[in-house]
């Protein structure tokens, strides 16, 4: 017999457990496409308590719908690796351009991250972080449907070693710094330098470089890298975008070490 009320239990006793483990972390990621998929799925690999906060139901970002909702992605042949890692089929285009299915790249990602052991917390936004002497080491989250419903709520606290801000284009965590805080970013000018109009290969080029630590604690990587450092937007081609999650994760785990 199966009863509704233990179904019911089990539920909330199955979230309580995932989101009291997610409290004190070493990194705390948020937003869930590609790079934040590639960035948990490395750190928890690698034996690192991570959670990933994802605004949306689903995670995969801007990775579904391809170009203009044709369901298939670009990668060139320095990410084709990562495609082979996470088992997905990457189609031989031409030279330097393999093509993969969009709802394949996103699943395997998603299911990598979990079964690595990454805490993924879908409908839940991050809205600002904590700050102690300078430094960033946590975040500030809320439901999406509070926000979106616009309610009074307060909201609940995270404390991490590291924050990743993998929100994409509108770099929301590093927004909420430049708005709220004195801190200086390590851009040219301290500030958000701001996305610039398309130019795939000076994009993809550029987007590992700009993947770092912005501030003490809080790194940046995928799209919110090129918005963060005023780079081109790049479209449907995901390498640079799972080479980036992949170097934030490099680059903790060797500031974990030490
Ligand atoms: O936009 P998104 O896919 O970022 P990405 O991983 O990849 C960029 C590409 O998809 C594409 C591109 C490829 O060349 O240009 O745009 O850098 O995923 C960002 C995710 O973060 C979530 C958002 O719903 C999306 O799934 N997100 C945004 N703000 C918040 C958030 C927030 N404040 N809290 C939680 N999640």
């Amino acid at each position: 017999m199966l009863e509704e009320v233990v179904i019911s239990k089990a539920i909330i006793d199955g979230y309580r457990d995932k989101l009291v483990r997610s409290l004190d972390v070493d990194v705390a990621i948020c937003g869930g496409g590609p790079a934040g998929l590639v960035c948990a799925e490395t750190l928890a690999r690698a034996g690192k308590k991570v959670v990933l906060f994802e605004r949306k139901l689903c995670v995969g970002g801007g990775m579904w719908g391809g170009g203009m909702l044709f369901n298939e992605i670009v990668v060139q042949s320095k990410a084709k690796s990562i495609l082979d890692e996470y088992r997905v089929k990457a189609r031989k285009y031409k030279p330097n351009y393999y093509l993969a299915d969009s709802v394949e790249c996103v699943s395997s990602l998603a299911y990598h991250a979990v079964h690595s052991g990454a805490v993924i917390l879908n409908c839940v936004s991050v809205e600002d972080v904590m700050i102690r002497k300078n430094r960033i080491c946590g975040v500030v989250i809320n439901w999406s449907t509070v926000e979106i419903a616009n309610l009074h709520v307060d909201p609940l606290t995270v404390k991490a070693k590291f924050v990743v801000d993998t929100t994409g284009h509108p770099c929301e965590v590093v927004g909420v710094v430049e708005r709220k805080t004195d801190i200086r970013l390590r851009t040219k000018t301290g500030k958000i330098l701001g996305e610039k109009s398309m130019w795939a290969d000076l994009a993809e080029n550029a987007i590992e470089k700009h993947t770092k630590e912005i501030c003490p604690g809080l790194f940046v990587s995928g799209m919110c890298a090129s918005s963060v450092f005023g780079s081109p937007r790049m479209g449907p081609i995901f390498g640079g975008m799972l080479l980036s999650g992949k170097k934030a994760a490099r680059l903790i785990l060797s500031r974990l070490k030490s």
